[in-house]
């Protein structure tokens, strides 16, 4: 027998290794269910891995909203709630957080992202104008159309090639923005929604070029620049990675730039602020924040709570605070490559280049043989958990939902299945299982058939939706 010299990942590619920056001080016991079971599992819940319970699960890449790892500091803040209906002293250290490290002037806590999206969408839309976007998110799309607006997709053509190496392919295409400006006339357009970096195209970074191109162009037509910057610490790094000029400029100041082009974000704090509930919206404009402001009390809760209780709006501005440090940010986007390089090595089809919070299987080219309307990455997702109970999400057909005139089907050029990976939760051996398991559906890829949908929701169908066996 070879005797194989065993070498760390460092190693193998020339270099130091890096690890987390933190210890573990807590763990949570994994459980893995029989075949058998998970067979079980996978049909009792519509071959749809959102309807599985959590507890048939193994490994949970499903997503990364609300599934961190809070650090001792954020727990600690949790004891330090002010649970006072107004006027919150945690409401307070969420302001100066935010204000200081994204430096908007007006913030609002929200229960999560998508009560900002509503509540921006409510006053900055008008019925019948349009809103270009870097490409569509599920949720802040359905918003806008709620409020009487019409998405518009301007992002540049190569985010929706899962093979394109563009280093920035969360750009925003600006003769497809000017176009849509000239045709509509900028009254018609409610403000322009970017996204760092872009969940649906792989997690793909924005450039600081684009986000001031889009800037300048924003400002010669008077019209708003809103940022979702659910990822955005993420997209920092990748400009600090990628860009010229920010190699020596840290995470925080990147975003702090980044934001200081725009007229406000919305925020899913369950993302890169690293707690498991919660949002921000914050704008600069006095009136705008008026109208906000008054609103927020209709949907969310008081100004001083939106829907939070004292404790989670503490551990979510040291959270903030966490978020934005760079071994943090370098380590979180490394675990991600790792498992993005081996699939690449191996010759599985991905999204390249891995983007920031998930590795995103080509599921077109991973099962050429089942036709998009087979729901192939719902089939991808399904065919994981029962290899060995990861769960994953599907990012195609299913997400996609239905045009809303014609009532078919949109059939998105992405058709993908998201490997997501939560910060500060699993390790570099997690990270082989999953790659391992995914190696092991793809070597078995010619025997495995497609779903049909048997049950469709109306409203993000893709949450509830059941699907059998073909
Ligand atoms: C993700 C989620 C959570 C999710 C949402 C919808 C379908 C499936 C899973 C949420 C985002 C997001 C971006 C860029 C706004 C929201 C909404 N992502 N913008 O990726 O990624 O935030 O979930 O806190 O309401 O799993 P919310």
């Amino acid at each position: 027998m070879t005797h194989l010299k065993p070498e760390t990942m460092g190693q193998q590619f020339g270099r130091r290794s890096w690890a987390e920056p933190w210890k573990i001080k807590m763990v949570e016991p994994l459980r893995m269910i029989s075949r058998e079971e998970r067979e079980r599992a996978l049909v009792e819940a519509g071959y749809n891995t959102f309807l599985l319970r959590s507890d048939d699960v193994y490994i949970d890449l499903l997503t990364d909203s609300g599934t961190s790892a809070m650090s001792d500091r954020q727990w600690a803040g949790m004891m330090l709630g002010d649970e006072a209906y107004a006027g919150s002293r945690n409401f307070y250290h969420l302001e100066e957080a935010v204000r200081h490290h994204y430096g908007f002037r007006h913030v609002l806590p929200t229960h999560q992202g998508r009560g900002a999206e509503h509540l921006i969408s409510q006053v900055a839309i008008k019925p019948g104008q349009f809103v270009p976007g870097n490409m569509y998110f599920t949720t802040t799309r359905l918003h806008q159309e709620l409020a009487g607006g019409h998405f518009v997709d301007v992002i540049i053509d190569e985010a929706h090639d899962p093979e394109d190496l563009h280093p920035f392919k969360g750009d925003v295409d600006l003769d497809k923005l000017g176009a849509l400006i000239e045709r509509v006339g900028a009254g018609q357009v409610a403000y322009v929604s970017l996204a760092g970096t872009v969940n649906m195209a792989g997690g793909q970074p924005v450039s600081m070029a684009n986000v001031r191109a889009v800037r300048d162009l924003c400002a010669r037509h008077g019209i708003r620049l809103f940022l979702d910057a659910t990822r955005l610490v993420e997209n920092a790094f990748f400009i600090q990675e990628r860009e010229a000029g920010f190699a020596d400029r840290s995470i925080a100041d990147i975003v702090l730039e980044f934001c200081s082009y725009s007229d406000g974000a919305w925020m899913s704090a369950k993302k890169d602020n690293l707690v498991n509930i919660g949002g921000w919206l914050a704008v600069n404009d006095d009136d705008q924040f008026e109208e906000l402001r008054n609103l927020i009390v209709v949907y969310e809760g008081l100004h001083t709570y939106g829907g939070l209780a004292g404790r989670d709006m503490e551990a979510l501005a040291i959270g903030i605070e966490e978020s934005v440090q760079d071994d943090h940010v370098r380590s979180r986007i490394g675990q991600v490559r790792y498992l993005g390089e081996l699939l690449t090595d191996w010759g599985i089809p991905i999204v390249q280049p891995v983007g920031g919070h998930a590795v995103f299987l080509d599921a077109r080219r991973f099962f050429p043989h089942i036709p998009q309307d087979e729901f192939p990455a719902q089939t991808l997702a399904a065919e994981l958990y029962l290899d060995s109970g990861i769960r994953s999400m599907e990012r195609g057909i299913a997400s996609a939902g239905r045009d809303a005139k014609t009532g078919d089907h949109n059939r998105p050029k992405l058709e993908l299945t998201r490997l997501t990976i939560p910060r500060r939760v699993y390790t570099q051996a997690h990270m082989d299982v999953v790659a391992e398991s995914v190696k092991a559906v793809h070597d078995g890829r010619g025997s495995t058939g497609g779903l049909r949908m048997t049950y469709e929701p109306k409203y993000l169908r893709f949450f509830q939706a059941r699907f059998e066996r073909l």
